[in-house]
């Protein structure tokens, strides 16, 4: 994992564990022990710590954090990373980190370590840690505001945001940045012109300040005391960053260690390791030589409206040339116009050249004529989620395309099954469920049948990993993953609405919960007739999900579809999405309501939370119990990046099973006896035992 090299009095010492470097506790034991070696090595005047081009290192090892256990073990973990270091900056050579690619976490901790740092031109610099729900725990809390000062260090620590290299020398993380093949030119010649045993851990000039510091304490403090109690990292950096500036190095170091023991035993972050390894495990999907599947070049779109527009976004931006049809060039004229303004907007943000933005548009063509999309190797229906508009699109389409071409539907929630009825080959179509808006949204549900060749579904998943997308491959069932669970709980909080709950409480649970916006200002944005469009499907496949969201419903009736008019559960002043209490709404209210059933005490948030979330994880067994995914983990993956879930609850299986799925059993029952058989619960809990282990501190 290390290899070991002496050259002309150099020693270079090459960390070498593919594919990201990971510091794994066996290879940080080789690394002390290369050090250790070189140090007394009588070839050796000074040290280089180096990597591969494309990553020093990606930080510690996780697969180490998995055989946590205890609070002991993270103690041990922590403590053993700072020796480590601590006896790496006490070498008695001068020791250089020659950086190039990804250094993050605990290897930019060791870089720190070191007594001098280049980089090569291109390489990225982070604490991703915070982003884990950890605070560093190699020393980086001490190091690093010793090395930039403090409002550089807490930037960096406290968002987990990587800077460039010129960046990362403008702030003096590192000496000097070189071209990447210069990398050990320059090491050598620094070292031979200036060869520096600077000790960070000893250096006071950016920290002596104290009015300075505690300035920077107090505005991080405020920032960070309006971030959720569940994830502690930010405060726990900031203790030990605060204890090492105003105590001592050693001090700092005890509150780093104490402080990463203690967001590891939280709930939140065991969730948010688990949200990583299951995006890792969804990413490895079983698929069949490639050799078997057809080749996608060419892409056609059908429909211009938000989501063909999305996709098309998505697509041009991957490099894929487009055709993109619709019959009313008013349409495209629209979809057009929205990708430009995007690209500009990205232009103005410095995040897209002029240049590379016009590359992007030249890639797609306009159509008015589906002819025009005859040699399209993949043609992606996306016009209005209705059956007979879909099927009428999809037999035109097939009557253009090569018998070859793959077509596959955008559908949210119409089964293909009944999408391929009546096509000439019905073994073509797939599903790609993009999600609003498709060109950021990470998700896209590949739906296959029972008839689909193996090697199209491939063909679309390795399509899909192309354009930058995670996909998850999914089994045709209406609604498919997130929608099946969504379109159930957006209902279920208009029956609360009906039972004498207001809709800002309802709201406010579910942020708390850990959605970005509750569920009626995302139903006012995505659109109230598609609520009910959507939920017609659903009830048709599932007719135990109950009849329609009246208050929904009459609310279409009579013109007030969400933000597009202005009006809908909310009010919205024209050009604003700031939702406002909606008198016609709690007039349409009020009609439903009379005569209902209602509460007879106002609902507490816990309950509130219960009923909405219980009804997707009742949801979401079912879909378990019809095998639609690969893994449990998959759904969980596909809500997080679906619905922007946070993730710090792991997602809805992974909160069933920390509730425990006895306790969700019964809970279910009684809620079943009150409100219907949408609640009861299914086979897989019958025998209730966790589908899902937890990885640390088990209890
Ligand atoms: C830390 O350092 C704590 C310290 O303070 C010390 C505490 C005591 N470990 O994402 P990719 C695997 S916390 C183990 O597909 P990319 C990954 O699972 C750590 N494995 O590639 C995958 O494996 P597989 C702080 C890791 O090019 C493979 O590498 N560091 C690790 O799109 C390729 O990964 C982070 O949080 C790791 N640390 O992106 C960085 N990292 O092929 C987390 C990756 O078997 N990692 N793997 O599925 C990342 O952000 C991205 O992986 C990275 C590469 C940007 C590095």
């Amino acid at each position: 994992m290390i290899d070991y090299q002496i050259d002309d009095g150099l020693c270079v010492l090459r960390l070498d564990s593919p594919p990201v470097n990971a510091i794994s506790l066996a290879l940080l034991a080789e690394l002390r022990a290369a050090v250790r070696r070189a140090g007394s090595d009588p070839q050796a005047r000074a040290i280089v710590i180096t990597g591969g081009p494309s990553h020093f290192s990606a930080g510690a090892d996780l697969a180490d954090f998995r055989a946590t256990r205890t609070a002991a073990d993270a103690q041990r973990m922590a403590r053993t990373f700072q020796e480590a270091f601590a006896e790496l900056e006490d070498c008695e050579k001068p020791v250089l980190a020659a950086l190039a690619g990804k250094v993050l976490g605990g290897a930019l901790e060791l870089a720190l370590a070191c007594h001098q740092r280049i980089a090569a031109e291109g390489s990225q610099f982070g604490m991703p840690e915070v982003k884990l729900g950890i605070n560093p725990g190699a020393g980086g809390t001490q190091r690093l505001p010793r090395l930039v000062g403090l409002p550089a260090a807490l930037g960096l620590l406290l968002w987990g945001q990587s800077i460039s290299a010129p960046s990362a020398l403008k702030i003096g993380l590192v000496d000097r940045v070189c071209p990447g093949e210069a990398l050990l030119d320059t090491a050598r010649e620094l070292l031979a012109s200036s060869p520096l045993r600077r000790k960070t851990r000893e250096r006071t000039d950016m920290i002596q300040d104290r009015p300075a510091n505690s300035a920077s304490l107090a505005q991080a403090e405020s920032t960070v005391a309006a971030s959720r109690p569940e994830i502690i990292a930010p405060r726990t950096i900031l203790t030990a960053v605060r204890t090492g500036v105003e105590d001592s190095f050693d001090a700092g170091l005890a509150a780093e260690r104490d402080g990463f023991c203690q967001c590891m035993a939280t709930r939140a972050t065991q969730n948010k390791f688990y949200v990583f390894e299951a995006l890792r495990q969804a990413a490895k999907i079983d698929l069949p030589d490639a050799t078997a599947e057809p080749t996608i070049a060419r892409v056609a779109v059908i429909g211009m409206g938000t989501m063909g527009t999305g996709i098309v976004q998505a697509l041009i931006t991957a490099a894929i040339p487009v055709v993109a049809f619709d019959e009313n060039p008013a349409a495209l004229e629209r979809g057009v116009a929205k990708i430009r303004a995007s690209l500009a907007g990205r232009v103005a943000q410095g995040k897209l050249s002029d240049a590379r933005a016009a590359e992007i548009l030249d890639r797609l063509t306009l159509a008015t004529d589906l002819r025009q999309m005859a040699g399209a190797d993949l043609v992606i229906e996306a016009v209005f989620e209705d059956l007979a508009v879909k099927r009428s699109t999809l037999s035109l389409a097939e009557e253009i395309c090569s018998a070859e071409s793959i077509i596959a539907s955008n559908t949210s929630t119409i089964s293909l099954d009944r999408l391929a009825e009546g096509m000439r080959h019905p073994q073509r179509l797939l599903g790609l469920h993009f999600f609003n808006p498709a060109q950021h949204m990470p998700l896209v549900e590949v739906i296959h049948r029972e008839a689909t060749p193996p090697g199209l579904a491939a063909a679309l998943l390795r399509f899909a990993k192309r354009i930058g997308k995670k996909p998850i491959p999914v089994k045709n069932r209406e609604g498919f993953l997130v929608n099946r669970l969504l379109i159930p709980y957006l209902k279920e909080a208009f029956w609360l609405l009906e039972a004498g709950v207001e809709p800002e409480p309802i709201d406010r649970a579910m942020v708390q919960f850990g959605f970005a916006m509750g569920p009626f200002v995302l139903i006012d944005m995505a659109g109230l007739d598609i609520l009910v469009l959507t939920d017609a499907v659903l009830r048709g496949a599932f007719p135990h999900h109950g009849g329609p969201p009246e208050i929904a419903v009459r609310l279409v009736q009579q013109g007030h579809l969400g933000q597009k008019t202005g009006s809908g559960v909310y009010r919205y002043e024209k050009g604003s999405h700031q939702p406002q209490p909606n008198p016609v709404a709690a007039g349409i209210i009020a009609e439903v309501r009379q005569g209902r059933r209602s509460f007879a005490s106002p609902m507490s948030e816990g309950e509130i939370t219960e009923r909405l979330v219980l009804r997707m994880v009742n949801e979401a067994f079912s879909v378990l119990e019809e095998g639609l995914c690969q893994r449990p983990s998959d759904l969980d993956v596909a809500m997080v990046l679906g619905t922007g879930l946070a993730d710090f609850r792991g997602g809805v299986v992974k909160y069933a099973s920390d509730l425990g799925l006895e306790h969700v059993r019964a809970r279910l029952t009684a809620l079943s006896a009150d409100c219907g058989p949408r609640y009861a619960p299914g086979k897989l809990l019958e025998n209730p035992q966790s589908l899902i282990p937890n990885p640390f501190f088990p209890s």
